[in-house]
């Protein structure tokens, strides 16, 4: 694969950017190519925009330099853009698309259409901060990248778990850890670590779930009072429906939570047959075959029964 260097000739300033609610690939390639031009390409004026600073990522290097405001008076020769698969879903940068003499897209998401200037989308790669090594010098990763860079391709891969780990995933893995970094913290910290809430709530929502469908499906609920109890939001609810679907018997498992009265959020996962795609879709959600989400209203029985009868449809025709 060209590499990145090849495409720097000529230029003196550089936006990275990632998208809306950055995950860790976003975080980790973003960082780890923003700390590599800073190391390497002196010459080159160079800014990395990330709209929020996720939590449990403060050991990357410098991610209290990422810049999570645009500021319209820049001017950039270049646009790095890393995991964005579409123009609406850049952050903060966004007006750097228009403005920026170079755009250059890095990517792995299917539906990339390629919107920037020059496209680089592989799809077969498990994740933009895996793409992001191919393109770097390999003795000019220095630690600091190589612990960036870990972070989103672990993030992506589910800790190299996810169908789209490949055996040249781990390759590129194996030569991040040859530069020293502390692979097991930092799996711990960008990964599993939950703050006291969290761990507090999930242990909730597990206790008080039921099993259902023959013992094939499980569902987890929470209602607003149990939030605000809490005082937890929406996005410290990770990881409990997945928590859910790694009950041993299980097929299905159904994590609803109420936003406001009469609605709730539901995320649905499957161990291996059943399309929960499917079933997201026809209450208006979507997402994947083993991973999707949706939007319902009413009250919590009418939105159990629903999803019940569309569930055990499912199981029935994809499980006897
Ligand atoms: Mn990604």
């Amino acid at each position: 694969m060209e590499k990145l260097a090849s495409k720097l000739a000529g230029i003196k300033t550089v936006a990275i950017a990632g998208h809306v609610r950055p995950d860790g690939d976003c975080i980790g390639s973003c960082m780890g190519l923003y700390l590599y031009l800073k190391e390497n390409e002196l010459d080159i004026k160079c800014d990395v925009y990330l709209e929020t600073a996720k939590e449990g990522f403060s050991y990357i290097k410098n991610l209290e330099e990422a810049k999570q405001e645009y500021d319209s008076q820049a001017e950039y020769d270049l646009l790095i853009l890393l995991d964005v698969s579409s123009p609406d879903r850049i952050g903060v940068a966004g007006e750097a698309l228009k403005t920026a003499k170079k755009t250059i897209c890095l990517d792995h998401h299917i539906s990339n259409h390629g919107f920037a200037d020059e496209n680089l989308i592989e799809p077969e790669m498990s994740s933009a901060s895996e793409l992001l090594f191919h393109l770097l010098e390999e003795e000019k990763i220095t630690k600091d990248v190589a612990e960036a860079i870990y972070t989103g391709i672990a993030s992506d891969t589910g800790v190299f778990k996810y169908s789209c780990t490949s055996p040249e995933t781990m390759r590129v893995v194996a030569k991040l850890m040859e530069k020293g970094i502390d692979f097991s913290s930092i799996i711990d910290q960008s990964f599993y670590e939950k703050s006291y809430v969290q761990n507090q709530i999930l242990g909730r929502c597990l206790m008080e779930s039921i099993q259902v469908l023959d013992k094939k499906c499980i569902i987890g609920c929470l209602r607003k009072r149990d939030l605000d109890f809490y005082g937890v939001g929406p996005k410290e609810l990770d990881g409990i429906v997945e928590q859910l679907r790694l009950t041993r018997g299980v097929e299905v498992a159904v994590f609803i939570y109420e936003t406001k009265t009469q609605e709730f959020k539901v995320s649905l996962r499957s161990k291996s047959k059943v399309d929960v795609n499917k079933i997201a879709s026809y209450f208006s959600g979507g997402g994947h075959v083993r991973a999707a989400g949706c939007t319902m209203q009413g009250s919590i029985y009418d939105v159990m029964n629903n999803l019940l009868k569309q569930i055990e449809k499912e199981i029935k025709e994809k499980m006897q």
